[in-house]
């Protein structure tokens, strides 16, 4: 009786861990490989508004997938200009065109952009108790990067919401700390 009631419980707990385990290995979205940085040659990397560039010898990781999205998915928000001679580099994947730092929207980490799926779509923003809408119009390429067509910048983390002025403006972050901010966002 008793050692049926043991094996009863290893058994439960057997299936429990296994169950989290899966649970687990499901959701994670892992690195897909890593790129060797290089210098940028003189005058390349645009490190207006902290943007970082790649240094030789350093690996950076790369991702195809971004976490799972639900109702309220958590991410980091990041600072980018959209327009001419932004450090956006050229014009929003989405639209072939330029934005202006003054209208909400944003780039998506190479997982969430899905291909282009949310492209002219809006997502609602929530950080600082307050909310707002802007439109995906660009990739931030979690893929590649520390190349010429990336502006010798690392490859975006998987995790990233980059986002206009007007983004940060509007959540009623205090310019000084603009730049890293961790939200949630959802499909709007
Ligand atoms: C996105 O939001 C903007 C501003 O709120 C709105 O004008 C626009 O129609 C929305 N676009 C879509 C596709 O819902
Ligand atoms: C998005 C953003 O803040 N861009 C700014 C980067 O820095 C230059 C020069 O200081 C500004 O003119 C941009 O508006």
């Amino acid at each position: 009786m008793n050692h049926l009631r043991k094996g009863a419980t290893l058994v439960f707990l057997l299936i429990l861990v296994s169950y989290s385990y899966g649970a687990r290995f499901r959701s994670s979205c892992n690195p897909s490989g890593r790129i060797r940085g290089e210098n940028p040659p003189p005058g390349q990397c645009n490190q207006e508004n902290d943007s970082d560039c790649c240094k030789a010898g350093d690996y950076y990781t790369t991702y195809t997938c971004s976490p799972p999205v639900s109702g309220s998915t958590g991410a980091v928000l990041t600072l980018n200009s959209f327009q001419k001679g932004g450090d956006g580099g050229g014009p929003s994947e989405c639209d072939g065109n330029y934005h202006s730092d003054e209208t909400p929207v944003v780039a998506l980490s190479t997982g969430w952009y899905s291909g282009g799926s949310r492209c002219l779509k809006n997502v609602t923003i929530s950080a600082n108790g307050r909310t707002v809408i802007a439109m995906v119009v660009d990739e931030c390429d979690s893929t590649m990067g520390c190349d010429n067509e990336h502006d010798y910048q690392p490859p975006c983390p998987n995790n990233i919401v980059d986002a206009s002025k007007a983004v940060w403006k509007a959540l009623g972050v205090p310019e000084d700390n603009w730049g890293d901010l961790d939200i949630s966002w959802s499909d709007s």
